[in-house]
């Protein structure tokens, strides 16, 4: 089998030679259409081109679920690796110039050296994530009924240190942010006092939060259920506004998508987030019943439309409006870097679609309460089909027309295969 690197600008450029013509015409056409409700296509294109969102390094290797981890070949064996894989997708669809740590899946004892591994290959880092959700080996105390919240100061202690400890290495990759997820609640009525596991929650990050650097974020995850099945300290957007309010000016609240119970509106927990002044950034999936990690706009890409539509409003009224955008992905039966480069997309495509829409007579539409033309406005932008868009902005950065045949025809994953040679982790698990 021929390997090609597809990373190579002289590789894409041939992969992108005989799709050209094709993208030139669909622009047009597309650019003629737009230009009838007044879009200018050209800036659009700018826009998405200036989109950017940060690779989790876990989702680059194999998911799994807590029945069994299938996994798939030539899996990155650590976070060097996972990094090369990152670079890849940036390369593709130059969308995707950092990269989301997760300490301590990704710890290394030469942080300097992975920076220099980063930058050779076009990425810097984003935000930090803590892990005290599971033990490690040789830890004195167990999260097993806690880690910020625990009822024992001790393993509050460790879990405040783990987090500082992650601050410090993202300060040396040059990371600006540290996001918080915790696992805490309880399983039954009963186990824990609500309210007292709160103040234990923000007494700890106030701990955490002292250790931020001047020019660093804290954003603050939430998640409705699991591993808690009853209740979860940090459950809903209220609990994390409360704490950001509490903690102070540099705590942002994170949405997951797939954090909420099904059919939350989520579109309205950003405007009013967004209202506060705490919207931090995002973890974008997609879902159909729970956390299920999928593919972003895989499911229902109106929802992630929606989403952008609000996004699209704020920037529009403020315009250093900034959230971070980072993806949260757990690939089963999917190649990773697939999977990352197609939600990479979907996301710049509802992006675009948010920006397309005729804000002006939306507007007027809505001021005149008629119900149905505002509706159908702000759908049009949906169901255009703002793929040209997408590749012209991709071609703009020196990426790929169409990542994932270039990437399929690289044998990027073969070659992989041969380099990497299994590390067989057939347990169950999150990872
Ligand atoms: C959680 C949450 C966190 C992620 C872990 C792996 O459900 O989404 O962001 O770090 O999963
Ligand atoms: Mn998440
Ligand atoms: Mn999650």
């Amino acid at each position: 089998m021929a390997f090609a690197d597809p990373r190579d600008a002289n590789y894409i450029a041939s992969a992108n030679k005989p799709l050209a013509a094709v993208l030139a015409a669909d622009y047009t056409a597309l650019g003629t259409q737009l230009a009838r409700r007044g879009v200018d296509i050209d800036a659009i294109t700018k826009a998405v081109a200036g989109f950017k969102v940060a690779i989790p390094s876990w989702g680059v290797g194999t998911g799994g679920t807590r029945f069994g981890r299938f996994p798939g070949p030539g899996e990155p064996r650590n976070v060097f690796e996972k990094l090369e894989d990152c670079g890849v997708i940036h390369k593709l669809t130059g969308a995707t110039p950092t990269v989301s740590l997760h300490i301590p899946w990704d710890k290394t004892d030469d942080y300097v050296g992975l920076r220099e591994h980063g930058a050779a290959l076009g990425l810097g880092f984003d935000a930090m994530n803590s892990n005290t959700f599971q033990d490690q080996p040789g830890q004195a105390h167990s999260y097993k009924y806690g880690s910020l919240t625990h009822t024992d100061a001790a393993v509050r202690a460790q879990a405040v240190a783990h987090n500082i400890e992650c601050i410090k290495a993202g300060a040396i990759l040059g990371s600006r942010a540290l996001t918080v997820w915790i696992g805490d609640g309880a399983n039954f009525p009963g186990q824990s006092h609500h309210g007292k596991a709160f103040e234990r929650y923000l007494e700890s990050t106030a701990t955490i939060y002292r250790a931020l650097p001047a020019d660093w974020r804290m954003f603050i995850e939430h998640k409705m259920y699991e591993p808690a099945f009853y209740a979860t300290v940090i459950q809903d957007w209220g609990s994390s506004l409360m704490a950001a309010q509490t903690l102070g000016p540099k705590a942002f609240c994170l949405v997951d998508l797939g954090h909420h119970a099904p059919n939350v509106n989520i579109e309205m927990i950003v405007a009013r987030l967004v209202h506060a002044q705490r919207l931090g950034g995002f973890h974008f999936n997609d879902s159909k019943y729970g956390d299920d990690d999928l593919d972003a706009g895989s499911i229902e890409p109106f929802r992630l439309f929606l989403v952008f539509n609000e996004l699209v409003e704020a920037e529009l009224a403020k315009a250093d409006f900034k959230p971070a955008h980072m993806l949260d992905q757990s690939h089963n039966v999917t190649d990773p870097i697939e999977s990352l480069m197609t939600s990479a997309i979907e996301l710049q495509r509802a992006y675009a679609q948010a920006l397309i829409v005729e804000r002006g007579k939306l507007g007027e539409y809505r001021a005149a309460n008629d119900v149905l033309m505002s509706a159908q406005t702000l759908k049009r932008g949906f169901t255009t089909d703002v793929s040209p868009i997408l590749a012209q902005a991709r071609v703009s950065k020196g990426g790929a027309i169409d990542p994932v045949r270039a990437y399929r025809d690289s044998a990027y994953r073969q070659r992989c295969a041969q380099a990497r040679p299994g590390k067989q982790n057939l347990g169950g698990g999150i990872v």
